[in-house]
């Protein structure tokens, strides 16, 4: 062998920080079913999905995967895949059914089976606390995230369910992409596509508020985000992590040069100022509130520190860029460049693909604000995945996807970025929200028919990957 000859072992030089989690990620609506058992209340989802003309052949999650009978299974599955860590979400209305009051201790019990069941198959529980599926009690008394009484709910079930679980779940997140569903709930959101298309993405519980409403409406969930953090720190043992999981908007430089990085940070924290950036700077940023003018959100110092609690770790779901920048001379300092209309996708019509945003993600994280732990939350893709003659799923896009991905997020982590797990969205095949079960996510097949599970070639490639902890 010359020193020429590559390494045969990817191990060697493509291999992630000791420790990283392996990970696969659902969330309760998702994949449950049971959507009335044992006592739990209706959901805006329920309320939404049974409203014909919301979901792609109003389809709903009423049975979707069973797994609240089929836990065990799925767990089982999880284990022979490779799986370190779950994040799974807990449906408040399980445990609060009008969301605040009498807690449902039949809901509790599922959750606390289920992450039994993880520790017993050593898989680290990831608990999401909010997930979209909101009690419909919650909408119907104060139109939901419209009010601050809303976010104090979310408080209090949030310390409940960390004083119940403390002494088997170390890690949570608050809410899961604030972005899509206070935008896409409350009004509606535009996503910017190749060639000048966009297209556009609503859910649950379907409203269209003015532009000032719904920077209220973002201003309460990161305030429930605020108050949630500091509710699970004074019900869990020390020790407990807390953070949250968005769906960040990521401005990808063009060139990888310091001009270009700068630019992209700067607008990537624009882009997100009414979130991830209060969050984690405790103010909005001037521009933000400058812009809005008379349409700001009301605030007071007080709650600016509340959502500006410290966190354990930043949790971000990256699927595509959000844009891609160079500098400029005319404020701000950096402009999007357009999308070409031949750019690469996958199969949800809002997915682009760039698997570089896997790298910049997190790296603007740290650049920006010092985070010392950053999880992946959810990457992933939709595929036209079939079962073949021979009884295979042959996802080879999937394999692409990942691969491309992970090798960037490896890229990262060479490069000092402290990115600690990554959860692949999904475990499963499962209810893709307004796509109905058309949509497949998993590396797992789902038989919507017959509810079986047949994992997809992507499972054998993540059973590897997880095994040698490196990209393959
Ligand atoms: C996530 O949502 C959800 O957490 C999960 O429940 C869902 O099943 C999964 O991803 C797959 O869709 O802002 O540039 O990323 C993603 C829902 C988020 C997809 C906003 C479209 C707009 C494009 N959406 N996104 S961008």
């Amino acid at each position: 062998m010359n020193a020429a000859t590559p390494s045969a072992d990817a191990s060697v030089n493509r291999r992630f920080p000791d420790g990283f989690f392996w990970g696969v990620a659902t969330s309760s609506y998702q994949i449950e079913g049971a959507w009335d058992e044992d006592g739990k209340g209706e959901s805006i989802w329920d309320r939404y999905a049974h409203t014909p003309g919301h979901v792609k052949n109003d389809e709903n999650g009423d049975i979707a995967n069973d797994h609240y009978h089929r836990y065990k299974e799925d767990v089982a599955l999880m284990k022979s895949i490779g799986t370190t860590a779950y994040r799974f979400s807990i449906a408040w209305p399980r445990i609060f059914p009008d969301g605040t009051g009498q807690p449902n201790r039949l809901g509790l019990d599922f959750y606390k089976r289920l992450v039994d069941e993880l520790l017993g198959a050593r898989i680290e529980p990831f608990v999401t606390l909010y997930h979209w599926d909101l009690p419909q009690a919650l909408q119907d008394k104060y139109g939901g995230w419209q009010s601050k009484e809303t976010a104090k709910a979310f408080a209090d079930y949030a310390g409940y369910v960390a004083e119940q679980l403390g002494d088997r779940v170390k890690h949570y997140f608050t809410i899961n992409e604030f972005a899509s569903f206070v935008e896409g709930g409350y009004q509606g959101f535009d996503v910017q596509m190749g060639g000048g298309k966009t297209i556009h993405l609503g859910g649950a519980p379907g409203l269209v508020l003015s532009d000032s409403d719904l920077k209220q409406v973002r201003h309460h969930a990161v305030l429930g985000h605020g108050l949630a953090v500091q509710a699970i720190r004074a019900g869990a043992p020390a020790g407990t992590q807390v953070g949250f999981a968005e769906n960040m908007r990521t401005a990808v430089p063009v060139i990888d040069s310091p001009e270009y990085v700068q630019a992209a940070e700067a607008a990537t924290r624009d882009r997100n100022a009414g979130f991830i950036t209060v969050m984690l700077e405790g103010r909005y940023p001037d521009e933000y509130l400058a812009e809005a003018g008379g349409q700001a959100p009301k605030f007071t110092d007080e709650e600016l520190a509340t959502i500006g609690t410290p966190l354990d770790f930043v949790g971000i779901n990256v699927y595509r860029p959000g844009s891609y920048v160079e500098p400029s001379d005319k404020p701000p300092g950096y402009r999007d460049i357009p999308i070409n209309a031949s750019h690469p996708k996958m199969q949800s019509e809002w997915h682009i693909f760039d698997a570089e945003v896997m790298y910049w993600a997190p790296r603007h994280v740290q650049a920006l604000w010092g985070a010392s732990s950053i999880f992946i939350t959810e990457n992933g893709c939709a595929a036209s995945d079939v079962i073949a003659s021979d009884g295979r799923v042959y996802d080879s896009d999937r394999v692409m996807f990942l691969r491309a991905h992970l090798g960037q997020l490896q890229r990262a982590t060479a490069d000092g970025v402290p990115v600690h797990g990554c959860f692949v969205w999904s475990a499963q095949d499962n209810f893709e929200w307004i796509y109905g079960y058309g949509n497949r996510f998993g590396i797992v097949y789902v038989d919507f028919d017959t509810l079986e599970r047949t994992p997809k070639l992507s499972a054998k490639w993540f059973r590897e990957a997880a095994r040698r902890n490196a990209v393959v």
